[in-house]
């Protein structure tokens, strides 16, 4: 693949209802698109950087000039023969893996394209069905979120997982517990605790949770290593593993007994990939994150939860719990017992549309090899 040109784009998107973690409240997503292009075909990436630094150091305003100024430039011209190359490419920049996994995402996308095979073979998966659970945030009150575990319930997930937070966790656990005793269910903190509330931390261990996913700082593997060994209740790590070297830390340690895998928090496919493998090695199940997805992400988080590591469901659920339109055709749709079917056609075998992307488009820039 000889990388001619890259364009880069801003999408928006409101969501259909607004999602709250315990680090604040999104109503509208700001999507970054990545498209690469040689000789006619093309390559698609989604950036999961956020509208603000609040899950990770990285959002929108820091990507975009990371794109412009360096991983664009690093990218364009460069005659590759697979996605596996871009770390290569872009290791004179430090972190900014949401930004380069987004471009590394569109390679893999294109040389499936090129190839006409699904992304998932590529990848090397075997999965023909993926399980999906589903992530519900903090509401306002207890009865707006029945109805909505009711309503997934229903649905066919697999997995319910709530957001907590001081203040909405015990409570709201207890309430679930008394209402759903055997649903398979976990909790989501994203860092909101320390050390200190160790004994309250305590109390999570009676409602028989598939995990405690990120307790602890968002950077932390050594406390969380404390944490898993006085809890029965497996922990999941999510912000906390942003490399293979990084996982290897905690499987090392013992500082989870399962890890999220989020393609753009790790810097793209081939990290992820190296993860998998390694957590495989390991005996740790891993299950792929979500970050609020358009399609095209959405698509890929399915092509790699193929692999066979991804025995837990994932957060990879239906488009039409985020968006009253997707940009991609058909939508991603959940059967009736939680399952996305695995298609056989080349690429993601979802179509992406173009028209209804370039509406949406509040910027863009493009880049061609002079
Ligand atoms: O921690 O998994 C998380 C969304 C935004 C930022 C962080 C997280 C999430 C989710 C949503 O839990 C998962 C999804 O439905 O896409
Ligand atoms: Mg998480």
């Amino acid at each position: 693949m000889k990388i001619e040109a890259i364009t880069l784009r801003e999408i928006r998107m409101p969501l259909v209802h607004f999602f709250e973690t315990s680090f604040g409240r999104t109503y509208h997503r700001r999507i970054l698109l990545l498209t690469v292009h040689d000789d006619g075909a093309e390559g698609w990436g989604e950036s999961v950087v956020g509208e603000n630094p609040f899950y990770s150091s990285e959002w929108i305003e820091s990507a975009w000039p990371t794109f412009t100024t360096y991983l664009i430039p690093a990218l364009l011209g460069e005659d590759i023969a697979s996605g596996r190359e871009c770390p290569a490419v872009f290791a004179r920049v430090r972190g900014h893996r949401m930004a380069k996994a987004a471009l590394e995402n569109a390679v893999w996308h294109l040389e499936s394209a090129q190839k006409q095979l699904p992304l998932w073979k590529l990848l090397g998966g075997t999965r023909r069905e993926i399980a999906c659970g589903v992530s519900i945030g903090i509401q306002d009150s207890v009865e707006q979120l029945f109805e909505k575990i009711q309503i997934e319930i229903a649905a066919g997930y697999r997995r319910i997982k709530v957001k907590v937070k001081p203040g909405w966790d015990v409570n709201i656990l207890e309430r679930i517990r008394s209402r759903w005793a055997d649903v398979t269910l976990s909790c989501d903190a994203n860092s909101a605790y320390t050390l200190d509330n160790l004994e309250h931390l305590r109390e999570f261990e009676q409602f028989n949770l598939l995990m405690i996913e990120q307790p602890l700082w968002d950077d932390d593997i050594y406390y969380h290593a404390r944490l898993q060994k006085e809890f029965r209740t497996a922990i999941c790590l999510d912000e906390s593993i942003v490399s293979a070297r990084s996982a290897a830390f905690a499987a090392e340690t013992g500082a989870c007994r399962i890890i999220n895998i989020k393609v753009g928090r790790v810097g793209g496919f081939s990290e992820a990939l190296r993860i998998h493998d390694l957590c495989r090695s390991h005996k740790i199940p891993v299950w792929c994150g979500g970050m609020l997805e358009t399609g095209i992400g959405r698509s890929h988080n399915i092509a790699l939860s193929t692999l066979a590591n991804f025995s837990l469901p994932g957060d990879v659920s239906a488009s039409k719990r985020y968006w009253k339109e997707d940009i991609i055709d058909p939508e991603v749709e959940v059967s009736a017992n939680g399952m996305i079917a695995i298609a056989d056609a080349p690429v993601t075998g979802y179509r992406i549309r173009t028209d209804l992307i370039e509406q949406l488009t509040v910027r863009k820039e493009t880049f061609r090899v002079k």
